[in-house]
C-alpha cells in the first residue's frame, strides 16, 4: 500500500506541499488541473508545471482525481466521440508524467452531495453532513447553498460555470435512465481501455455519494451488486475501482469490507474515511477512528492488509478542526490525524498479522 494525500494546487488550497511533507508516511500527491473543464485536453506544459512543483518535495504524482467526464459522455450526447478522443489523448500526455492511476466519476450533474458542509459535531469541530430530507426536489436551491458555502473554492463538480446552466444539465439527463447510462459508461470505458493498456494506466471510477439516487437522476456504483456489475461489465484488468469507504458506507446496507475482500484486484485507490448514522437516513463525517464512526474502519483496513493490497490509499475528508479555515472537507489537520490512524492501523497488522 502507498499512501498518498489529496491536494488541489498551487493558489487553490489551503494546505501547501511543504506541510504535506511533514506528515508521516506521504509518498504521492493527488493532483488534478482543476481549472479545466470536464472535455478539454490536458496539455503537457501544464502537467509539467504540476509535476515541478511536487518533485521540488519528492512526491510522485502517480494518481490524478479527478479528469472528468463531460456530461456528452454520460448522456450520449452529439459530441461524447469527441470529448473521447480528447480524453485518450489526455490519458497519453499523463503517461509521459508516469500517472499510474486516473480517478473519475461518472455520476450525473453533481459530484458528492452534502447538505451542510461545516455541521457542528459536538466538540467544537465540524464535520459534512447529509440531512436526507433536504434532497427532495430543489437542485437550484442545494447548487446555491454550496457555491455560497464553499469558503471561497470552487468544488469538483460544482462549478459555478456549470451550476449556472442546471436547467439545461437536468433536460440533457431527463431521458438517461439507469440502462442507459450502464450503457453509457460501458461505451466509454470499451473506447478507452486500449489507451489504457498502452499507457499502463488504470481507470478508477469512484463510488457515487451518496450511494443512492438524489433528484431523481440515476447513480451507479451504489453497492455490491453494482461494483460485480461494473467489474463485469467491462471485465480488463485497467478497468478499475476507486473504492470508497464512505460514499458506499453512507448506506448502512452496505459492508465495504466484504466489498474490499471480493474485489480487491480490481481496487486501484483505496479512499478511507468513516461515516457516523443516524436512524432517520440522515449521516455525518466522522474522524477516521474505528468507534468514532459506524462503518468499520479496522475491518475494512484488515480486509486491504489481508488481500495484500498494494495499490494507493488516501484519507478521505476530515473534519475542521483547530480552527482551521480550509476547503470543507480538505483541512490538514484532521486528514493527517487520518493518516496516522490508518497507518498505525496498517503497521499493527504489518507487524503482529502476517
Ligand atoms: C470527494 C471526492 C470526489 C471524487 C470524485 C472523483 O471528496 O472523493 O469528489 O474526487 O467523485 O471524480
Amino acid at each position: 500500500m502507498q499512501m498518498t494525500f489529496r491536494w488541489y494546487g498551487e493558489g487553490n488550497d489551503s494546505v501547501t506541499l511543504d506541510q504535506i511533507r511533514q506528515i508521516p508516511g506521504v509518498e504521492g500527491i493527488v493532483w488534478a488541473l482543476h481549472d479545466k473543464m470536464p472535455g478539454e485536453v490536458w496539455e503537457i506544459d501544464e502537467i509539467a508545471q504540476v509535476k515541478k512543483q511536487l518533485d521540488k518535495y519528492g512526491f510522485n504524482m502517480d494518481v490524478v482525481e479527478s479528469v472528468n467526464v463531460h456530461d456528452d459522455i454520460k448522456t450520449a450526447g452529439p459530441n461524447r466521440d469527441l470529448y473521447i478522443e480528447n480524453y485518450k489523448q489526455t490519458l497519453r500526455n499523463l503517461k509521459e508524467f508516469g500517472v499510474k492511476v486516473v480517478c473519475y466519476n461518472f455520476m450525473p450533474v453533481f459530484d458528492w452531495t452534502r447538505t451542510d458542509l461545516f455541521h457542528p459535531v459536538g466538540d467544537g469541530s465540524t464535520a459534512l453532513f447529509y440531512e436526507k430530507d433536504k434532497i427532495v426536489d430543489d437542485p437550484e436551491e442545494m447548487a446555491a447553498y454550496i457555491l455560497k458555502n464553499c469558503e471561497g473554492y470552487t468544488m469538483p463538480g460544482w462549478e459555478p460555470e456549470r451550476m449556472a446552466k442546471l436547467k439545461e444539465l437536468f433536460a440533457m439527463y431527463k431521458d438517461v435512465t439507469k440502462e442507459k447510462l450502464w450503457e453509457n459508461l460501458k461505451y466509454f470505458l470499451e473506447a478507452l481501455m486500449p489507451v489504457c493498456h498502452e499507457c499502463d494506466i488504470k481507470m478508477a471510477i469512484h463510488s457515487d455519494d451518496p450511494p443512492w439516487d438524489i433528484f431523481g437522476l440515476p447513480r451507479l456504483i451504489v453497492d455490491e451488486e453494482s461494483v460485480d456489475h461494473f467489474v463485469k461489465l467491462v471485465d480488463d484488468p485497467y478497468n478499475c475501482l476507486t473504492l470508497c469507504s464512505g460514499s458506499l458506507g453512507s448506506n448502512p446496507k452496505n459492508n465495504v469490507a466484504d466489498i474490499v475482500r471480493k474485489h480487491c484486484d480490481r481496487i486501484a485507490f483505496a479512499h478511507v474515511r468513516n461515516v457516523k448514522h443516524f436512524d432517520n437516513g440522515d449521516f455525518s463525517e466522522a474522524s477516521h477512528r474505528d468507534c468514532d464512526g459506524s462503518i468499520g474502519i479496522l475491518d475494512i483496513m484488515k480486509a486491504y492488509h489481508d488481500c495484500g493490497f498494494d495499490g494507493y490509499m488516501r484519507p478521505d475528508h476530515g473534519r475542521h478542526i483547530w480552527g482551521e479555515k480550509c476547503r470543507p472537507g480538505y483541512g490538514l489537520y484532521d486528514r493527517a490525524l487520518g493518516i496516522m490512524y490508518l497507518l498505525g492501523c496498517w503497521d499493527s497488522l504489518e507487524k503482529f498479522d502476517k
